[in-house]
């Protein structure tokens, strides 16, 4: 079974959200193993292995060089995220159609950015791109105890 890592980014909270987006990925089938809502601070920061600053740096650091990096990061401090673990068969695909594409106006509806964001610089979800970078990006966000082996009761009526 594959993880991914989704994060409800500062707006997708403020906007209530959550429930929204957290229900169309339990709908579909795919099993939660791991959630918390964390504010990301500028600072150094409580339970976290790595500095706040760190985590989002090493989160997003294949964009560092991009001129939007800045903005991005800064909006990833301004509030609460809510970071998950998802699991299920093809979960790093499926999730990315169902978040939609990096813009919005690309978006088709049905899709989380394309129901419910404007701007790419605002699109309400992370999502990993990869089974690669979401191994990363999970051990980035929680430690190992954090990251739950639970069987569902649905399992095997979402599955053959
Ligand atoms: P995605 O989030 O779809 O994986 P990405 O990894 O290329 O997209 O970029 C990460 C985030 O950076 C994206 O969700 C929003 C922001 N971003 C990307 N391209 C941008 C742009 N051209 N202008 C402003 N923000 C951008
Ligand atoms: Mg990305």
């Amino acid at each position: 079974m594959e993880r991914t890592f989704l994060a409800v980014k500062p707006d997708g909270v403020q906007r209530g959200l959550v429930g929204e987006i957290v229900g169309r990925f339990e709908k579909k089938g795919f099993h939660l193993v791991a959630l918390k809502m964390i504010h990301v601070r500028r600072s150094l920061g409580g339970s976290l292995r790595l500095a706040s600053r760190e985590l989002l740096q090493q989160h997003y650091i294949d964009l560092k060089d991009r001129p939007f990096y800045p903005g991005l990061v800064e909006y990833m401090h301004s509030g609460p995220v809510v970071a998950m673990v998802w699991q299920g068969a093809n979960a790093v695909k499926t999730a990315r159609k169902m978040l939609g594409e990096t813009k919005p106006d690309d978006s088709n509806p049905g899709t989380i950015r394309g129901d419910f964001a404007v701007q790419v610089g605002r699109n309400i979800i992370h999502g990993s791109d990869s089974v690669a970078s979401a191994e990363k990006e999970i051990s980035l966000w929680f430690t190992a105890e954090e990251v739950t082996s639970w069987k569902s009761c649905s399992h095997d009526w979402v599955y053959e």
